[in-house]
C-alpha cells in the first residue's frame, strides 16, 4: 500500500501560525502603501514614502525584538517594521492624514515619520542619519541603567554617507553598545545609485574597520535569512557583546516618494527585474511550495487584509484634524512639569567665587542630588577636568560612569545626549568652544529643539548644553565666537548667558532641574575675572529663566546688555555719571525666554535705549531687542534705538586687533553719549 503523505506542519522550524503572521504583516504593509498612494491621488494627503520591496528585512527585524521594551529608531521607509512592532493600521493612517490622534506627532510631522511612546518607537524627524547617534545614546543609557534593552536603528544605504553614521559606529563599537544598525540597501538614494554614493559599493565592506562591530550582509528580500541574522543580532546585543551592523539588500519597488518619478532615472528593464525580486512573491512561493499553505488560503488573507486596510483608512478619516489653537503647545515643558522649582529662596551669601568655579560647584551639587545626571564632552574627565576646568573633579568624585570623555565629535555629543535624555536620563554636556558647535547644528536645530513639540509632548530631550563662548584670552577666529544670535532663532530651546558667578550657578541649576533643552553660554573671558566673581549661592539657589536684572538704576538712558558687556556697560555708566548722566543697566541674563517687560518698563522711564552686546552687530540678538522696543515702547522713545556690537569681522588673534573688533568701555561711552545728546 502506498504510504500516505502527511501534510507539513512547519517550514524551517517555523509554525504555520508564525508564518501566517509574517505573511499578514507583509500584506498589511503592502496594502497600506497602495491605499496611501490612492489617497494621495484623491487629494486626501500630500506625501507618502513607502516600504514596498523592504517588507522581509523589516518584518524580520521587528519580529526578533521586544516591542515596548527594546527601543526603535526606524526610518521613514520602515512601515512593515512599525506594523509588526505594534503600530495599528489605523494609527498609520492617522499619521498619513496628519490627524490630531496621530500617535507619532498629532499631525505635526510629515507622514511616515514614525513615533510611538508606548511601543518605544522614538519620534523620528527628517534629516537622514541623525537617528544613529540618538540610538547610541539610548543604548548607552540602557547600559548605564543596567538593563538588557536593545536599540534598533535603520536607514537606507545613501544615509551611510553621513558623518553621524560613522560617528555612531565609532561610539557604539568603542563601548560595545547594544545597537543593531540595519542598513536597507535598495541601491538608490532618491536618484543616486550606490555606485556614485559609496566607496566600494558596499556598506558591509566600508564598515570593516570598526573593531568590536559585528557585521552581516544578507538578502533582505528573504525572510528566513534576514530573521536568522536578526535573532543572532538581538541575542548578541542583549548579552552585551557589542553592536551589530546588517546590510540588507532590498528592492525599491516604488519611487523614492510620492514626489518622485523613478522612470526618469531607472530603465524599464531594471524595474521589471526588481519586480521579480518582490519579497511577497518570494514568500508566497515558499509558503505554497512547502505545502503548508494553499494559494486559496493566501488569497483569503489578502481579501481580509484589503478590507481591514480600507476600514482602518475610513476610520482614520473620521478623526478630527489638529486644532490650530494647539499650535504652540508643547514647544516647552508645560508649567506643571516645573511647578516644584522654587526660585531665589535665599540671596547668595557664600564665599566670593569666580564664575568657572560656580559652574563647577553647581555641576557637583546637582550630580549629588540627581543620580540620573551625566556629564560628558571633550576632555571633561579628570585629570584634565575640562580645558577651562569647569568639570574638574567630577569624574573623580562621581566615577567615570557618570562623567566621561566623549570622542572628539560635537554631533556625537548632542546626538548621544538626546538619546540618553529620551531614555529618561539627564545629560549635561559640554561643547568645548562655541566655535565648534556647528557640526552639531543639525542635531540641535532639527532634533533637540523639536523633540517635544514634534512628538506632541510624548518624547522629550531636556539636554543641557554648556558652551564656553566669547572673546579674549587669545582665542582668535575659532575660539572666540558668540553664538546666541544663531540659536535665539530656534524655537524650542532655552538660552542662558550669565554675566557673573552667582547668576551662573542659579541659572545652571534651573537648567539642570528643568525639563527643557537649554543652551548654557559661558563667557570664557569672564571665567576668572574678579569683577564677574560673586558671593556663592547655596545648593538650592535657582534663578528663573526670563527674569532680567536691573544691575544699576538710572533715569536718562537704559543700556540693555548681557554677558561680558554687562561689566563694560557698568563701567561706562560710572564714567557717564561724572558727566551728570544717570544710566540704567539691565542684564537680560537669558536670551530665550527674553524678559521684554523689564526692558520696556525701563525704556518708558528713561526714553532712551542702547542695546550693547559683544557679538557682531549685523543680525545680532540686539536687533531683536531693538525691534521689540520699537514695537512696544515707540511712543515713549526720545531717540532712535541704538545698537552697539562687535565689528562685523571674525575675531583676530592680535590683541590690538581683537580690542578693535570687540566693543570696549569707550565704545559704550561714545554710543551712550551720542544718544544722550540726541
Ligand atoms: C540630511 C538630509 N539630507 C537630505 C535629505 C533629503 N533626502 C531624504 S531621503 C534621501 C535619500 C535617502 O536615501 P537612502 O538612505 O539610500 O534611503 P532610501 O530612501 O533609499 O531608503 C534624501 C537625499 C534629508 N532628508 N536629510
Amino acid at each position: 500500500m502506498p504510504k500516505k503523505k502527511t501534510a507539513p506542519t512547519q517550514i524551517k522550524g517555523f509554525s504555520k501560525e508564525f508564518l501566517r503572521d509574517v505573511y499578514r504583516n507583509y500584506i498589511r504593509a503592502r496594502f497600506a502603501d497602495e491605499k496611501m498612494i490612492i489617497m494621495i491621488k484623491q487629494g486626501k494627503s500630500f506625501f507618502h514614502i513607502g516600504c514596498s520591496g523592504h517588507e522581509a528585512i523589516q518584518t524580520a527585524a521587528a519580529t526578533a525584538l521586544k516591542p515596548g521594551y527594546d527601543f526603535a529608531y526606524p526610518y521613514y521607509r520602515d512601515l512593515a517594521f512599525v506594523l509588526r512592532y505594534g503600530v495599528t493600521t489605523e494609527e498609520v493612517f492617522l499619521n498619513f492624514l496628519a490627524k490630531a490622534d496621530d500617535p507619532s506627532s498629532a499631525g505635526r510631522q510629515m507622514s511616515n515619520h514614525y513615533g510611538h511612546k508606548k511601543l518605544r518607537i522614538v519620534s523620528q524627524s527628517s534629516p537622514t542619519g541623525t537617528q544613529y547617534l540618538q540610538a547610541v545614546g539610548t543604548a548607552l543609557a540602557a547600559v548605564k541603567e543596567g538593563t538588557d534593552e536593545v536599540v534598533y536603528v535603520s536607514s537606507g544605504e545613501g544615509t551611510t554617507s553621513q558623518g553621524d553614521f560613522h560617528e555612531a559606529l565609532n561610539w557604539a563599537s568603542r563601548e560595545r553598545l547594544p545597537v543593531i544598525f540595519v542598513i536597507q540597501n535598495n541601491k538608490y538614494a532618491i536618484s543616486v545609485p550606490i555606485a556614485e554614493q559609496t566607496a566600494g559599493q558596499s556598506v558591509y565592506r566600508l564598515t570593516a574597520g570598526y573593531e568590536g562591530l559585528t557585521r552581516y550582509k544578507v538578502d533582505g528580500t528573504d525572510f528566513f535569512a534576514s530573521y536568522e541574522v536578526l535573532v543572532k543580532a538581538a541575542e548578541q546585543a542583549r548579552q552585551g557583546r557589542g553592536p551589530i551592523l546588517i546590510e540588507a539588500e532590498t528592492v525599491r519597488l516604488l519611487p523614492h516618494s510620492s514626489s518622485d518619478s523613478q522612470i526618469k532615472y531607472r530603465d524599464k528593464e531594471e524595474l521589471e527585474r526588481e519586480k521579480a525580486l518582490d519579497p511577497i512573491l518570494r514568500f508566497e512561493k515558499e509558503l505554497i511550495d512547502s505545502g503548508l499553505f494553499t494559494a486559496a488560503e493566501l488569497e483569503t488573507f489578502k481579501k481580509q487584509i484589503k478590507q481591514e486596510t480600507d476600514e482602518a483608512a475610513e476610520r482614520a478619516e473620521q478623526h478630527p484634524n489638529p486644532d490650530p489653537e494647539t499650535l504652540t503647545h508643547y514647544l516647552y515643558a508645560p508649567p506643571e512639569e516645573n511647578a516644584d522649582l522654587e526660585f531665589e529662596k535665599k540671596q547668595p551669601s557664600g564665599e566670593r567665587t569666580v564664575l568657572v568655579d560656580a559652574i563647577n560647584h553647581a555641576l557637583k551639587e546637582e550630580m549629588e542630588r540627581n543620580d540620573k545626571m551625566y556629564v560628558f564632552g571633550e576632555d571633561v574627565a579628570d585629570r584634565k577636568g575640562g580645558v577651562f576646568t569647569a568639570t574638574y573633579g567630577i569624574s573623580t568624585k562621581f566615577g567615570k560612569k557618570r562623567c566621561f570623555n566623549s570622542p572628539l565629535a560635537e554631533s556625537s555629543i548632542i546626538g548621544v545626549g538626546i538619546g540618553m535624555a529620551v531614555y529618561g536620563l539627564k545629560p549635561v554636556v559640554e561643547i568645548q568652544f562655541g566655535d565648534y558647535i556647528w557640526t552639531a547644528m543639525m542635531q540641535i536645530r532639527n532634533e533637540l529643539a523639536t523633540m517635544r513639540w514634534r512628538s506632541a509632548n510624548t518624547w522629550t530631550a531636556p539636554v543641557v548644553v554648556r558652551v564656553p563662548v566669547g572673546g579674549y584670552i587669545h582665542g582668535g577666529l575659532c575660539h572666540s565666537q558668540n553664538i546666541e544670535g544663531f540659536f535665539a532663532h530656534l524655537p524650542g530651546i532655552k538660552i542662558a548667558y550669565p554675566s557673573n558667578a552667582a547668576d551662573a550657578k542659579g541659572l545652571l541649576k534651573t537648567a539642570i532641574r528643568g525639563n527643557d533643552p537649554v543652551l548654557f553660554l559661558e563667557h570664557k573671558g569672564l571665567y576668572r575675572q574678579s569683577y564677574a566673581a560673586a558671593p556663592e549661592p547655596d545648593a538650592d539657589y535657582l534663578l528663573p529663566f526670563g527674569k532680567a536684572r536691573v544691575v544699576r538704576e538710572g533715569d536718562d538712558l537704559t543700556i540693555v546688555t548681557w554677558g561680558a558687556l554687562v561689566h563694560k556697560s557698568l563701567e561706562a555708566a560710572k564714567l557717564l555719571e561724572k558727566e551728570g548722566a544717570s544710566v540704567e543697566v539691565i542684564d537680560i541674563r537669558t536670551i530665550s525666554p527674553l524678559d521684554t517687560q523689564t526692558i520696556v518698563n525701563s525704556v518708558k522711564k528713561t526714553s532712551k535705549v542702547l542695546v550693547a552686546h559683544e557679538d557682531t552687530l549685523f543680525q545680532g540678538f540686539g536687533a531683536e531687542i531693538g525691534a521689540q522696543i520699537a514695537e512696544q515702547a515707540f511712543e515713549y522713545l526720545d531717540g532712535p534705538v541704538k545698537r552697539l556690537g562687535g565689528a562685523d569681522v571674525p575675531i583676530p588673534f592680535n590683541s590690538d586687533l581683537e580690542k578693535a573688533a570687540l566693543p570696549q568701555i569707550d565704545d559704550v561711552v561714545d554710543a551712550a553719549r551720542a544718544l544722550l545728546e540726541y
